[in-house]
């Protein structure tokens, strides 16, 4: 979600957008020169999705809460992490906003129709796709309007206060002047169903196996004239949202959730990052959207310990704040330092902050100092919605390429159109930045995901040729993927996905590393009422709730090798013994942590080549990581790839721990060893038509029905 009031003065049609528009990507993007079979472009599965095609999309809503005529789809992808057992866990982005009125003056009706995030289990073990509903009532729900500050805390009303320093440029000025702290805003806790949505959340992987989430919106209409949800025959008003600082922890064991201790500021768009120690790192979000008086977002970080439910405020002076965009582009680099890579979420053609011109500047975060430190400009200055992955660290791990492609050149009002560069940013343990251009894609991408693949190249999937949240549904879907082989720093496109990704979509390298694509959650066509298709060549406007799943290249490149005994648990430092038959061929071992992206950032993707020696036929000796800044505590894929004239073919993952104690139990291996790709799914089609649309239209009308008898009685 964006700030969509003050987009909307961006007209779709001016002049120079317009120009921009013919420039930079009216083509379509053509599939037809990619050449090679699947051993050169890999292959796809047809894309499949909760309950299939023969389930509808949409259903009424069984909830006597909603309006007469509310609707609930199955959710998409737009968060996802794999969880240690090997299933999927994902939610879904824009919840309800397929009941948005239709019509013009769509300011409040899109926090009136929104609602909290569903969640799903997707278990493709077998083979055939299984999706779970774990209850996230459970546990989330009781507490939460701790959290919250009633509408009668803020004298000023809908003005908004000075805040609290660390909230943003004003709180802290206005704390330095003596003003004493205040919340800086002030959200009605009107709608119970939509004051913890995680559409804006992030997630992590904790080091034991459990998921956070933290942060995301408190939506309310502000001002408020008419609300469907109380009766209203419309929704009338201004769409308004906080940031939230609820937290919820997700037990891949119980299926159950339980909340977290909430982080001291509103977070709505923050990045979380694992540290060495087993804690998180969070920055940046901001605490109001629209109407925010910070004048940018937070400026202080905070550190989750999981062990004690504690957040603690990283803060010593004036250092310890920072101007970053919404989800910034941070990773933990070889120096035990957060660095910050100049990409974020930034829209607005005003300026998203007052203080935006630091976002052009590389930085790292002193986890010891708790200071941020400035590193100089990167070469492009700060880019909207590029996609940032550290490539295969090898030993003794103490450099870190950094691979940083697509995006929008900015900062706001920056660039509508997307941009093909990408660049590699070197940091090694001394802390040397070195930045230098690498290939340019075939494609230029805003919104890509990216995913780093156990032979060492990054996949980039999905976005779009321009920035979808300037105008939605005026961009046109990149349908053609495309590696990036660091041996020569070139891009190939490999074969192409099905269905327009562009908006909220997701990219999970598998534990039979398979690639899991799926989401699509894109905004209302300009700013305007409910979800609908503008038709070609625009991307898909409906949610897309299914999933493709791509075997790359090196899945059709002959047998893959097996690992017939790994320990549970590697302690840092240690040797460890891997069995696998194929040990005479093996060329490399390699750890990847488990992915857990969202809004195309995934600042804990990273892999491993650790070093080994046979030690038989069937034996290898492997060296586990050193520390925690070289593997961040927590679950990863251990796998060995097999040696051939093509290229490496791995095997598929034992799930192992990584972390200060060893555990000799054996390693769970989720997935069979030369499993196929998922079948028996199936999807509604992306121009639904389908019975879930005909549910939906009737429901629609019915709607419309009611409304008009309401009018009229
Ligand atoms: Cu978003």
């Amino acid at each position: 979600m964006q700030r969509g009031v003050l987009r909307r003065t961006m007209a779709w049609g001016s002049p120079l957008l317009g120009a921009l528009l013919m420039v930079g990507g009216w083509a379509p993007p053509s599939s037809a020169q990619i050449a090679g079979g699947p051993e050169m472009v890999g292959s796809w599965t047809a894309p499949f999705e909760e309950g299939g095609a023969n389930t509808p999309r949409c259903v009424p809503s069984s909830s006597p809460d909603d309006p007469e005529g509310f609707v609930v789809c199955k959710p998409a992808a737009q968060a996802v992490a794999v969880l240690p057992d090997g299933r999927i866990f994902y939610y879904n982005g824009l919840e309800g906003t397929e009941n948005a009125e239709k019509g013009p003056s769509p300011a409040g009706k899109t926090a009136a129709s929104a609602r909290d995030s569903q969640v799903r289990v997707l278990d493709l073990r077998n083979g055939t796709p299984e999706f779970t509903t774990p209850t996230r009532e459970q546990g989330t729900q009781p507490g939460r309007d701790d959290y919250h500050h009633e509408a009668q805390d803020d004298p000023f009303g809908v003005a908004g206060v000075p805040g609290r320093p660390g909230d943003g440029p004003v709180g802290t000025l206005a704390g330095m002047a003596g003003v004493p702290e205040q919340y800086p805003t002030a959200a009605p806790d009107d709608k119970v169903d939509n004051d913890d949505d995680w559409f804006c959340s992030d997630l992590i992987s904790l080091p034991d196996g459990r998921v956070m989430v933290a942060g995301g919106s408190d939506w309310y209409m502000e001002p408020k004239v008419l609300d469907r949800n109380e009766g209203d025959s419309a929704d009338l008003g201004g769409t308004e949202l906080d940031g939230l600082r609820n937290t919820a922890l997700f037990d891949p064991t119980t299926n159950t959730f339980r909340p977290g201790a909430p982080m001291k500021y509103y977070r709505w768009y923050p990045t979380m990052v694992g540290l060495p120690d087993g804690k998180v790192f969070v920055a940046s979000g901001v605490t109001k959207l629209v109407k925010a008086t910070q004048l940018g977002n937070v400026r202080r970080t905070e550190t989750y310990d999981p062990v004690a439910d504690t957040w603690t405020e990283n803060y010593t002076g004036l250092a310890s704040e920072n101007a970053l965009p919404l989800y910034p582009r941070l990773v933990l680099a070889p120096n035990g330092k957060i660095f910050y890579g100049t990409s974020g979420q930034m829209w607005s053609p005003f300026g998203q902050g007052a203080d935006e011109a630091l976002y052009s500047l590389q930085q790292f975060f002193n986890l010891e100092t708790k200071e941020w430190e400035i590193i100089g400009p990167a070469p492009l200055g700060v880019s909207d919605s590029a996609f940032m992955v550290p490539l295969t660290l090898k030993a003794p791990y103490d450099k870190m390429d950094i691979l940083k492609f697509g995006g929008s050149v900015g900062p706001p009002p920056g660039s509508w159109v997307a941009t093909p560069l990408s660049t590699l940013t070197t940091i090694d343990a001394d802390s040397n930045v070195t930045n230098k251009l690498t290939g340019t894609m075939n494609h230029a991408r805003w919104f890509a995901s990216g995913v780093l693949l156990p032979d060492g190249k990054v996949l980039a999937v999905g976005g779009a040729d321009k920035d979808h949240s300037i105008d939605p549904s005026s961009e046109i879907a990149v349908r053609v993927p495309e590696l990036y082989d660091p041996a020569t720093g070139t891009w190939a496109d490999v074969a192409p996905n099905a269905r327009d990704r562009t908006y909220h979509n997701s990219a999970v390298l598998l534990p039979d590393m398979r690639v899991l694509f799926g989401g699509h959650t894109p905004l209302p066509p300009h700013y305007g009422g409910p979800n609908q298709d503008m038709g070609g060549p625009f991307a898909n406007n409906d949610k897309d709730s299914s999933f493709e799943v791509w075997s790359p290249p090196y899945l059709h490149r002959g047998p893959r090798p097996r690992i017939t005994h790994a320990q549970a648990g590697l302690a840092y430092g240690e040797r460890f013994d891997l069995g696998t038959p194929e040990a005479g061929e093996i060329e490399s071992v390699r750890l990847i942590k488990t992915p857990s992206p969202q809004h195309v950032i995934d600042p804990d993707q990273r892999a491993l080549e650790l070093t080994f020696t046979a030690t038989g036929a069937d034996s290898l000796e492997v060296a586990a990581p050193p520390t925690g800044v070289a593997a961040p505590p927590g679950y990863y894929y251990l796998v060995v790839n097999r040696k051939t004239d093509q290229g490496p073919v791995p095997s598929v993952a034992r799930m192992v721990h990584v972390g200060p104690t060893a555990d000799t139990a054996e390693a769970p291996q989720p997935f069979p060893d030369d499993p196929a790709a998922p079948a028996d799914g199936s999807a509604t089609p992306d121009a639904d038509t389908s019975a879930g649309a005909a549910t939906l239209k009737q429901a629609d009308e019915v709607t419309g029905l009611r409304r008009r008898r309401g009018i009229l009685s």
